[in-house]
């Protein structure tokens, strides 16, 4: 499946339906009065955020959205029909922006949220609407109003809890799928992993969490180099990193800090979200005990981060490293600290 995280697609209202001029003409009557309807106000485009789609892949083949406009308001002072409104489906954890403005116009997190990008125009009034004493008989209608129009930009950020970072080749993809039911590319080369992977890991009481694997980076991402680092985008909503580092390169140490210095370069609180650090393949140097001591020691010299021994192809010591996490979870939830979580959601609809 390809994997499209952003898009640009053009939005519009349906217009307002006109109001009409019309006179009562009944046998009896000799003098109707004005009966002119008003027009029917145009539909909206509302995105809605649908638990099943994954990408914005089908916005690489619509880019224009338009929602049906109102009737026209009838002459025995019927109101025209209102247009129907054109829903669009987005996934969750779609971000809305003005692409001419770069406002923010909405964060679609919920199954099922909704957001208005492109209001109907109002429907014109009919001229009965301008009966009056002076005026009893009014030759004045109003056009309906053109619906609104606007460029908006529409960027995915997955929702996921916690996010595998490391190097390429550090083991992420191996790790989430042996956490989880996920099942990504696995292989002995950088860069395997070119899309993030959500997989969901079980607490021991049965909830689940979603990680999200990502692509490797590398020194220099920031300034593109390897796949540069666009792609941290999805993990900018999680509440904890794990960080996952080959032992058996020749200095881990240094790897730790490559990365670290990517998350600063990308920022966007990525640089200070609370990490548990993943010391992967320790199978392959287990006859050497006392260097998995000495990394271990130097690693815990330049950070507060807990640090855990694991193998994630042999399986071993990730309970202790999971335990960590739910621990570090749910302090949070107890201090009702979640820096990474959205915000609660206010609808925002526009204008
Ligand atoms: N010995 C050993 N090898 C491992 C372990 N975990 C992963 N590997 C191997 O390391 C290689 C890279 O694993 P991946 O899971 O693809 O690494 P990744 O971090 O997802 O790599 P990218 O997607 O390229 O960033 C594979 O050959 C794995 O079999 C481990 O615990 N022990
Ligand atoms: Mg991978």
């Amino acid at each position: 499946m390809q994997f499209i995280d952003q898009a640009e697609v053009i939005v519009q209202g349906g217009d307002g339906g006109d109001g009409i001029v019309a006179f009562r003409r009944e046998k009896y009557v000799p003098t109707g009065g004005p009966a002119g309807g008003n027009g029917g106000n145009g539909g909206s485009v509302i995105l809605r955020a649908d638990q099943g789609l994954q990408t914005l892949l089908d916005f690489r083949y619509a880019h224009r959205f338009r929602a049906k406009n109102g009737a026209r308001g009838g002459p025995k002072n019927q109101t025209g029909a209102t247009g129907d409104d054109r829903v669009v489906e987005v996934p969750c954890g779609t971000v809305v922006y003005d692409a001419d403005t770069e406002e923010l116009l909405g964060d679609l997190v919920r199954p099922q949220q909704e957001l208005c990008v492109a209001q109907g125009g109002k429907g014109g009034l009919g001229n009965r609407h301008f009966l009056s004493n002076r005026n009893r008989a009014p030759e004045q209608a109003l056009p309906g109003l053109p619906g609104a129009e606007r460029t908006i930009r529409l960027e995915l950020k997955l929702l996921a809890e916690v996010g595998i970072i490391g190097l390429p080749n550090a083991g992420k993809s191996t790790l989430i799928s042996s956490i989880s039911a996920a099942r990504p590319k696995i292989a002995d080369y950088p860069f395997t992993t070119l899309i993030p992977n959500l997989g969901v890991v079980r607490k021991p009481t049965g909830d689940g969490t979603v990680f999200a694997d990502i692509p490797g980076l590398i020194e220099g991402a920031h300034v593109g180099t390897g796949l540069g680092h666009d792609f941290l985008r999805h993990i900018e909503r999680t509440r904890l990193l794990l960080h996952v580092i080959d032992v058996t390169t020749s200095d881990p140490v240094a790897d730790y800090q490559v990365i670290q210095a990517e998350l600063s370069a990308y920022g966007h609180g990525l640089e200070t979200r609370p990490q548990v650090l993943a010391l992967n393949k320790v199978d392959a140097i287990a006859q050497d005990t006392d260097y998995l001591h000495l990394i271990r020691d130097q690693i815990k010299a330049v950070t507060p981060a807990p640090v855990f021994s694991i193998s994630a192809v042999a399986q071993l010591g990730l309970e202790d490293m999971l335990q960590a996490i739910w621990t570090h979870l749910e302090a949070e939830e107890h201090n009702g600290d979640s820096p990474g979580q959205p915000e609660p959601f206010v609808s925002t609809v526009y204008p």
